[in-house]
């Protein structure tokens, strides 16, 4: 079985970073070891949230890791919480990555042109540097703007898609796959660039009128997930995009719905199965 280490926040409720990775990538059958970041009451769309800093527990959790001899597959980080945080986990991927281990990189920090409260500029250069060391990075446009300097636009062509492609590949990863990429009226999906390869990937799928909190963690966690097994990066994200979107459509019919996330719980069974 793989095993996945996953490094993000824990949302005691939100269903969004660690409570959404978690269960996913489970579902899709590997091993999931997690390293908490940070312990929020609610994910920070919510007011007055608590939130405890575990930077302290990162180094001591790997080192214990280490004397155990353990090893990932992979590791995939979402929502982190400082820039000191940032530099250990850089310092714990440089640790822990062999070879054949895959490193993803969803830089949470921003959507719709804006960065979440408490990141600045300078947290948005340090994850600029967190890309670097990644296998595949998947950031949103916003993302993508923000770390490579060019402007964000909500109204665009591929050609400005292509050219934040071949800029986030000058931060280093090896491929840089865009998310929330509309490129035809009425859709909507994701763009990659593969640096090895040279090969562009582009994949549209239905576009649903709705913006829900959480959906960026289920696509990278189901890309992570679909990776582990064995798919190719191209496939992994049609998978993890028409998931996403089955996802917010079964939500939308739910009329007792939470307003801070999705209904994933509803939709595991089918990612499960499909392909
Ligand atoms: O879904 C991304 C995310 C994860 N964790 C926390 C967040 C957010 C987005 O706002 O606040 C704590």
């Amino acid at each position: 079985m793989k095993r996945v280490l996953t490094i993000q926040d824990i949302s005691c409720l939100g269903k969004c970073s660690l409570t959404i990775a978690l269960p996913v990538i489970s579902a899709l059958g590997s091993e999931t070891v997690i390293l908490p970041t940070a312990v929020l009451s609610t994910h920070t769309m919510f007011k007055n949230f608590t939130c405890k800093d575990l930077s302290d527990q990162i180094g001591p959790i790997a080192a214990h890791w280490k004397s155990e001899g353990v090893a990932f597959d992979a590791i995939y980080t979402g929502y982190l919480g400082t820039i000191e945080q940032i530099d250990q986990i850089k310092k714990l991927i440089r640790d822990f990555k062999r070879p054949d281990t895959t490193v993803i990189i969803d830089p949470v920090m921003a959507d719709n042109g804006k960065l979440y409260p408490a990141f600045n500029m300078d947290y948005v250069r340090k994850n600029a540097e967190l890309c670097a060391v990644a296998d595949i990075i998947v950031p949103n446009i916003t993302e993508a703007a923000f770390m490579t300097g060019m402007e964000y636009r909500e109204h665009y062509d591929e050609s400005y898609i292509r050219q934040l492609l071949a800029k986030l590949t000058e931060l280093g990863a090896g491929i840089s796959v865009l998310t929330g990429v509309s490129l035809e009226e009425g859709k909507t999906g994701v763009m990659g660039y593969d640096r090895k390869t040279g090969e562009y990937y582009r994949y549209q799928n239905r576009r649903i009128d709705a913006s829900y909190h959480g959906t960026g963690d289920l696509f990278s966690s189901a890309c992570v997930g679909e990776i582990m097994k064995g798919r190719d990066w191209r496939d992994a994200m049609r998978i993890a995009a028409d998931f996403t979107a089955h996802t917010i459509e079964v939500t939308l019919k739910n009329p007792k719905k939470p307003w801070y996330g999705v209904d994933f719980e509803a939709t595991l069974p089918d990612l499960m199965l499909m392909v």
